[in-house]
């Protein structure tokens, strides 16, 4: 595939040409691979307008439930049809392995389609208990005209998240991708075009976060910001969404605890320590970064992940058999590393791993395991966002749930007993938006997926991700003869 260079996606086109273009270098191989123009604040107006008029005059909200549950579907079809080159440009621009890549995609595949069902479903409530001649009508509208600011561990896959269920309640969206991974963003953009979703319906500015993140989200005619990134980011958002008084949600990160107990299926228990933190290069706001072991069996589970570890492939992320791929960028391969180096210096024990990978163009990482990691130690807070695990063994419930708590973050945590007392009493006890019990980074278009404390608010996927993009008018009707307040 040769370089390919993308202009904005405004109302319904790529525009003709940009002022200027960032490029993007692969972080395996450090060949050039993209080109994405760097916008502007004109850029992002002329984005948000479109999007303010086709919500305002245009046909989409207008639509039938039904008209665009088959536009969606179309979409979805297109995208299938274009899997392998969205793959590709996954691969090239993230780094992470190919047949990461392929799940990601399949996943953006069943979102469509599920977000493609709840347009037909959009409903609301009518309460006839008021009285003879009052009725309630709880309509439920689309909320406008949406800015969608989205990350780069998962380009293609966290903006199917929020695009389409947005899409099936009628809205119109802008979206500002990461300046490092914009190539699919611009390329669903196109196919959901080409399906019939209407001209700035679906737009996309590509550019610095700083300069055009900053003002879509300040933007006087957004109505809702749906973020997924960093948590500092995520307090500029809040704050720039209090210009306006706009809704927002917030997805931040985490910190996840994956805790084995002495009766789990201990080979399912290994597999899902090492795909808790190695999936997706350890770049996962969902991984299982924090292993919390029972003592009564810690050395030898410990001994087998750590095994397991060092024989994991490093490298190519085209190659079918690679494990781990390339970190995003040298910069958040120095600061990977450097939360390598805190461990050592706090006292957390090295069981393996703990380098970049010598002789390579790429910015690859051995997969790195600490033992004894204890609370109080920067790499049991900290999200380090690659492929780093610490381990902490713990001897009762009571006390892996107050570890498991003891972080600002509240994405995700796991378990793994096959006592169900066990997993419902620390389902219920931790605080975090998602438990999955003896499974791990799982999930299904039908289940949303929030955060609570540091990891942000508001649903994304399932029924609770669609009303997201929904809001209730409520109309209070009166009919016949009505007693007056004031006598006259
Ligand atoms: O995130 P940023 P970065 C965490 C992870 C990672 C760290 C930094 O720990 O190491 O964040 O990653 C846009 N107004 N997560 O630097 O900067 C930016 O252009 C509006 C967890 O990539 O938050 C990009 O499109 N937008 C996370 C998006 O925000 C702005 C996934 C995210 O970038 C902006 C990624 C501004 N002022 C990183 N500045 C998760 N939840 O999974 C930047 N952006």
């Amino acid at each position: 595939m040769s370089t390919r260079q993308y202009t904005h996606f405004i109302n319904g086109r790529f525009e003709r040409e940009a002022a200027s273009y960032v490029d993007r270098t692969s972080p395996a191989s450090g060949e050039l691979v993209a080109r994405f123009a760097s916008g502007q604040v004109a850029d992002m107006d002329r984005a948000v307008a479109a999007a303010r008029a086709a919500f305002d005059h245009g046909p989409w909200p207008q639509m039938s439930g039904m008209q665009r549950t088959e536009i969606l579907n179309k979409f979805a079809d297109l995208v299938e049809k274009n899997f392998d080159r969205l793959v590709r440009i996954e691969v090239e621009e993230v780094g992470k392995p190919i047949r990461f890549a392929k799940g990601d995609i399949a996943g953006c595949v069943g979102l469509i389609r599920y977000a493609a069902s709840l347009a037909m479903q959009m409903s609301g409530t009518t309460y006839t208990n008021l009285g003879s001649n009052k009725t309630a009508l709880l309509m439920r509208e689309p909320v406008g005209v949406v800015a969608l600011i989205t990350p780069w561990n998962f380009p293609a896959l966290i903006l199917m998240q929020k695009v389409p269920f947005a899409l099936a309640a009628g809205c119109a969206v802008v979206v500002k991708p990461s300046e490092f991974t914009s190539g699919s963003a611009f390329e669903l953009a196109a196919l959901a075009t080409e399906a019939g979703v209407p001209d700035g319906v679906f737009n996309v500015v590509s550019g610095k976060g700083s300069v055009i993140g900053q003002s879509l989200t300040e933007h006087a005619d957004v109505d809702f910001i749906s973020f997924t990134g960093s948590t500092r980011i995520g307090q500029t958002v809040i704050e720039a969404s209090a210009k306006h008084i706009v809704k927002t949600s917030l997805e931040l990160g985490g910190k996840s605890a994956n805790i084995v107990f002495a009766d789990a299926d201990l080979d399912a228990a290994v597999d899902g320590a090492l795909m808790g933190v190695f999936f997706n290069n350890g770049e996962c706001c969902v991984s299982g970064s924090r292993l919390f072991v029972q003592s009564s069996i810690a050395d030898d589970f410990v001994r087998r992940v750590s095994e397991r570890a060092a024989l994991l492939k490093v490298g190519n992320p085209f190659d079918d058999d690679t494990d781990i791929g390339a970190m995003i960028d040298s910069k958040h391969l120095s600061k990977v590393m450097s939360l390598v180096d805190t461990g050592l210096t706090e006292g957390a024990k090295l069981l393996t791993g703990g380098n970049v990978v010598e002789n390579s163009a790429g910015n690859f990482v051995q997969p790195t395991i600490f033992d004894h990691v204890t609370p109080s130690m920067t790499i049991f807070q900290e999200e380090i966002f690659g492929p780093v695990l610490s381990v902490t063994r713990f001897d009762t419930l009571d006390e892996v749930i107050e570890l498991a708590n003891n972080s600002i973050y509240g994405l995700s945590n796991y378990v793994w007993s096959k006592n169900i007392d066990t997993v419902m009493t620390i389902s219920r006890r931790l605080k975090s938006g998602w438990v999955q019990a003896n499974t791990i980074i799982d999930g299904a278009p039908q289940l949303p997926l929030t955060g609570v404390k540091g990891s942000g608010f508001g649903y994304e996927m399932g029924q609770a991700g669609f009303e997201e993009f929904t809001q209730i008018k409520t109309l209070f009707l009166h009919t016949g003869p009505r007693e007056p307040v004031f006598a006259k």
